[in-house]
This record gives structure tokens, sequence and C-alpha cells, in this order.
């Protein structure tokens, strides 16, 4: 990969990029009985014992829905223009159906006044998984109602955020819902059949559909999308077998999504694998789906290398790896990005989610993360070679603004470039987040003469 100085770097985008931070609602909030909060499937889900690696929950989790203000301010002095956070459904709706909480819906709304009055665009996205579990008695995204209590509850935050909010996203990572959740059942609900997963992403799917169609016949000003989980897929040798698996798990995790959002069909050759798996339809469900996008949102944190057998250890790639074992391989961003172009008529993408965990440590207020460092550069730096071959993308936004709930590995792996002392909520820049603040101040320069200020990350005194 070419090592551009910082400087040049940022000369790469434009001067309107989003440059951002990511959250999510359960990662992050805590208080997760507080104010008429009504239980997700992943408060849940945390309850039976074994599932979660430190046996932790997201009761308290970064206690931000009391410590929202000075987290803001810490947003805003890394000098972000976007924040994307997620909008807790059973906060706002606690049964997911009927009654409105509306002293969780002023948390937002407090939460998003005081964005903008920093100057930060927020970025809504309406499901980051956390489901209400009376939706979930039900059925959960098994059932085609719950399509219907999604369009429902989307259109009701769309109206009350929508003069303010600069996009909404319908769900993230459709894939994780479906096939970590309902397949391997590793992630809340917990189940494990194929044919209800591939049931629940129809469902996912067509919820997309019907609530950005709800939602623009209210006249609503910002964009809409929805974010996917993408990486290349590699195949782990030229064998046939691993060829042909390869090509099943791409049309698994990308095919499946972005042709019946983009080309209005899903892709036979993964209709043909799921055979009896395949998901029910109703006539017309494929023209709901592939509805006008106004951005398509990418996160994207490693490669994927496939095996007929479906196993592969990654010591044998010999790259680096990071604390959730998955190889660090910045260059898959770019041939993803590419790919994507090529293939598809894509809207503008934003990058909403790129990151690390790594093993921090705290000492005597300063956490001296390079390797997260070199991530963020090495990522970004990809971004900027896809801009050059023509890739429409408009954004970045770093998972995560801070260390959180990471689901099934409890607060074991920290992804944020801030570090959060989950015993006293203390808040520590990492020097990742101090070296974003310094790319993020670099002018757009407009001269090739101009040298690139040096960066120099705080030592341990
Ligand atoms: O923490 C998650 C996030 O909620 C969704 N995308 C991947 C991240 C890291 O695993």
């Amino acid at each position: 990969m070419t090592d551009l100085n910082l400087s040049e770097l940022k000369k790469k985008f434009p001067t309107n990029f989003a440059w951002g931070v990511a959250t999510s609602a359960f990662q992050i909030e805590g208080a997760g009985k507080s104010d008429g909060k009504g239980l997700s499937i992943w408060d849940k889900f945390c309850e039976q014992p074994g599932v979660i690696a430190d046996g932790s929950d997201g009761m308290n989790a970064c206690d931000h829905y009391n410590r929202w203000e000075q987290d803001i301010q810490m947003i805003a002095d890394l000098g972000v223009n976007t924040y994307r956070l997620s909008v807790s459904w059973p906060r706002v709706q606690p049964d997911g159906q009927g009654a409105w909480n509306d002293k969780g819906m002023d948390f937002y709304e407090r939460l998003i006044d005081r964005l903008l009055e920093k100057n930060i665009s927020p970025s809504v996205t309406l499901n980051h998984w956390d489901l209400p579990d009376s939706l979930q008695q039900i059925g959960g995204w098994a059932n085609r109602d719950t399509v219907h209590r999604f369009v429902d509850y989307a259109r009701n935050v769309a109206s009350k955020l929508s003069d303010r909010v600069y996009s909404f996203t319908t769900h993230n990572e459709p894939w994780v819902i479906s096939h970590l959740g309902h397949e391997s059942g590793i992630f809340a609900p917990g189940i494990k059949h194929r044919g209800i997963a591939t049931q629940v992403s129809h469902h996912l799917l067509l919820s997309h559909g019907l609530a950005l169609q709800a939602i623009r016949a209210d006249q609503c000003n910002a964009k809409l999308g929805i974010v996917l989980n993408l990486a290349p897929m590699h195949p782990a040798s030229p064998s046939p077998a691993d060829l042909k698996k390869t090509k099943i798990e791409d049309g698994r995790l990308l095919r499946w999504y972005l042709d019946p959002l983009l080309k209005g069909h899903y892709p036979e050759d993964v209709l043909d694998f799921l055979g009896t798996d395949a998901p029910q339809m109703h006539s017309g469900d494929l023209l709901n789906i592939q509805q006008p996008l106004d951005f398509l949102g990418v996160n994207y944190y490693s490669r994927s290398v496939v095996t007929a057998e479906g196993t592969w250890d990654v010591a044998k790639g010999g790259l680096p790896l990071t604390d959730m074992n998955w190889e660090i391989y910045p260059q898959g961003l770019t041939e993803l990005l590419t790919r994507i172009h090529k293939d598809y008529k894509v809207p503008p993408i934003y990058i909403t989610e790129n990151g690390a965990a790594f093993k921090d440590e705290a000492v005597k207020g300063l956490v001296h993360d390079k390797q997260r460092v070199d991530y963020l550069k090495d990522h970004i730096t990809a971004v900027a070679s896809a801009i050059d071959q023509g890739v429409p993308v408009a954004g970045y936004m770093v998972w995560s603004l801070m260390d959180n709930f990471e689901w099934a590995s409890g607060y074991e792996k920290r992804f944020g470039i801030v570090h959060v002392n989950f015993e006293t909520q203390a808040r520590t820049l990492k020097d990742s987040a101090k070296w974003y603040q310094q790319f993020l101040k670099l002018p757009k320069l407009d001269t090739d003469h101009a040298t690139a200020p040096k960066i120099d990350l705080p030592q341990e005194s």
C-alpha cells in the first residue's frame, strides 16, 4: 500500500467528506430498565448462562444514557462532522408495538439537538439488533408481522427526528441478524435453523423497503439507506471445492443483500443452494425491497478465507491479527469497494464501520495503541485508493467511539479509540483518538508545497 504522508492522504478526500465515529445503543447506553425502557432480545439473551464470554450484559455498558453530555463533548473534541448512533427500539416503544415511551424518545431528541449545536451531523440507525423482546415472544423477525411493526416504528421515529437528522439507516448488518442470530445462533435470539434464518433475512429486507416507502411518503428530507457487513471472499486454495464454496459464501454474504436491493432479485445460485430453506415470499415483495437508496453503508473489518469444509485457520494466512483473531487486510477494502462499484449501480457509499479490537491498557492516563493507529491509517488509505478508482465514497466512520459491550465477547474486546474503565466509567483518549483528531484537523491543502505537520503522540511521563 502506498505510504502517503497524512497531509497527502487527507487531500485525497473532498472537503465535504463525512468523517465520523460510530456506536450503537445497546453497546453503550446501559440504563437497561430506566425511564420505561422495555427489554430487548439482547437483554434476554445475556441472561442465558454461557452465551456471553465474560457473563456480562448491557444493563450498564458505558452508562452513556446518563453521561451523554460528556460523551458528546468528547465526540466534538475529536473534530468529526458526523456521529453514527442507533435508536433503541425498546427504549422508545417498549413492546415494539402500541404505546410509545416519550421519556425514551426525549433522550434521543436531546442528544440530536446537542450534536447539532456542536455542528455534528447525526446519522441514525433504526435497528442495530436490539429488537423488543415482546416481539420475539411472537416470532420476532421470523414473523412477517414484525415487518409491519418495524415500518410503524421507523416511520414514527423519522417523523420526530427527520427535521434534524442527516440520514436514517433501516438495519445494521442484516446478515449478522439472520446468520449469527438464527443460523449459528451465537447471537440473540440464539436460534439455529437455516430456514428460519433466510426467512428472517427476507423480512429484514422487506421491512427496509417498506420503511423507506413509508418514510418518504411523509416528505422526509433525511437520506435513507441500509448498512451491510461485507468482505471479499478468498478461496483457501484453487481447488474446485474451495472455489465452489467461496462463490456460495460470497452469494450468501454480499449478493443475497445487494442483488434484491439494487437489482430486484435474489441470486439464483444461492436459492438453489438453499433449496427448501429458501424464504417464503409474497408477490410484490421484491419490488418493495428494491427502493431507491440514497446511500449504502458498508462495514468492513477483514477479508474471509473460505475452504470447502468451512474451517480456516487464520494463522495460515500469515497476516497480523486483531484481538478478534481477524486478519488485518486493508487492501480488501479497496478490492471490495471497486468490486461493488463494478457489479452494481451503487449510490454514494459510506464506510459506516471500520476499526479493530486490541488488548489496550490505560497506564497513567495514556493508552498506546499503535496497532490501531496503523490500522486506521491503512484503511483510510485503502478508501482513498478506491476513490481514486472512481468509487463514490462519501464518508468514513471509525468503529468505535469508545470501548463497549462487544456482543457475545462481552467487555473483553476493546474496539474504542477511547478507552473505558468499566468500573469507574472513566474515559481516556487512546493514541488512536489523538491521531484521528490531528488527522481531522489537517486542512485539505491546495498546494503541493505544504509540508506535512509532524504528529507527536504523547509519551508516558
Ligand atoms: O460491534 C460490532 C457492531 O455492533 C457491528 N459491526 C461489527 C462490530 C464489531 O464486531
